[in-house]
């Protein structure tokens, strides 16, 4: 403001701080310092430095701890997880908590494609204090949630958000990976999943710490959510039986009682011993991360077919080749 009085050309100097600003953020070293003060430039740039893989990402990792709930949200195609983000990302900012959303895009490894929808039903609260999204692509990582999601919830962490929001569709292991990573694991299905129970029963259902049946408007929810109960109750526990609770994200119906009972959930397991699971899950995967650096399936593939050609190939020399040069 001083600036502006005192300098008839003051739009040059503006200018120029615009300039200069932009190039800090460029050029800008994410500090466990700056991510601890929750500055979102230095939040921005830590991720992209975990994603890619940055020289100096992995001295930042090494300083990064934090305690927040990790809360992950998974279930079929459009039952409603981003609405339900969206509807619980309110609430909780309403409660001037801190909210991280990460939302893993859908893509698959067949066609590399990937939805926009989520980005688009959120739009709302990208303008919303409080409220930090990051959108992370799944490309490339098996499992369905995106390679460096480990990383990626290390940093938020660090920047002390209050709850970190993973979202994800159930694709095979992905929702084995986010039960793994989140202290809380949400599966939302709708009053249609009824046809579909003997597959969820086997699959997504084992990894639920909390069922959530949404559209809770349509025919069928109160039947559906009552048939989720009985097999609930049968997979309780001394300590915690699944709560199953309905929904209208659309509405945002449901979303106290869905709240509570994370804010539970995460009680329960802070006493609990599974935690060390989790760790040892992360540092599994970290481990085997670091073991297959620099080791490409293309590359892998064009190698084989030139000792192929050459009659050269045997399948565990190769592999036993690999490992000695990875050590
Ligand atoms: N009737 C009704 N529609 C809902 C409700 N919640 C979400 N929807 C609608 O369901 C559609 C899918 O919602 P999303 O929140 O995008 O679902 P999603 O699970 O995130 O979808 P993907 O990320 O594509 O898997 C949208 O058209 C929403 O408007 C609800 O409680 N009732
Ligand atoms: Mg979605």
């Amino acid at each position: 403001m001083l600036q502006v009085c005192l300098f008839p050309k003051a739009n040059l100097y503006r200018n120029i701080s615009t300039a200069i600003s932009y190039i800090c953020g460029v050029t800008m070293i994410p500090t466990p310092e700056l991510l601890a003060a929750g500055n979102e430039k230095a939040i921005a740039r830590a991720i992209t430095w975990v994603e890619n893989n940055h020289p100096q990402a992995q001295d930042l990792l090494k300083k990064l701890s934090g305690n927040s709930s990790v809360i992950g949200i998974t279930g079929p195609p459009g039952a409603g997880k981003s609405s339900l983000v969206n509807a619980l990302a309110k609430y909780w900012s309403s409660q001037n908590q801190k909210i991280a959303i990460v939302a893993v895009d859908p893509s698959s490894v067949f066609n590399y494609g990937s939805l926009l929808g989520d980005r688009l039903r959120m739009q709302s609260l990208f303008l919303m204090p409080n409220i930090f999204i990051r959108s992370l692509s799944s490309r490339g990582s098996l499992g369905g949630l995106s390679g460096s999601i480990i990383e990626v919830v290390d940093v938020l962490k660090h920047a002390q958000f209050d709850k970190i929001i993973i979202e994800t569709v159930g694709v095979g292991q992905s929702e084995v990976e986010i039960a793994g990573l989140a202290d809380t694991t949400i599966v939302v299905s709708v009053p249609e999943s009824g046809d579909e129970i003997q597959t969820l029963k086997s699959g997504i259902m084992e990894i639920a710490d909390i069922f959530v049946v949404n559209k809770s408007d349509r025919d069928g929810a109160g039947a559906f959510a009552s048939h989720l109960q009985k097999l609930a109750h049968i997979r309780a526990t001394e300590n915690w039986e699944i709560p199953v609770i309905l929904t209208n994200a659309m509405a945002e119906k449901g979303i106290l009682e869905l709240s509570e009972a994370i804010d539970q959930h995460r009680t329960f397991n802070l006493n609990n011993e599974t935690i060390n699971d989790l760790f040892a899950e992360k540092a599994y995967t970290l481990i085997q991360k670091h073991k297959m650096q620099g080791i490409q399936i293309l590359s892998l593939r064009n190698e084989i077919s030139t000792l192929r050609n050459n009659h050269t190939f045997n399948l565990y020399a190769y592999v036993e080749s690999k490992l000695n040069l990875n050590e």
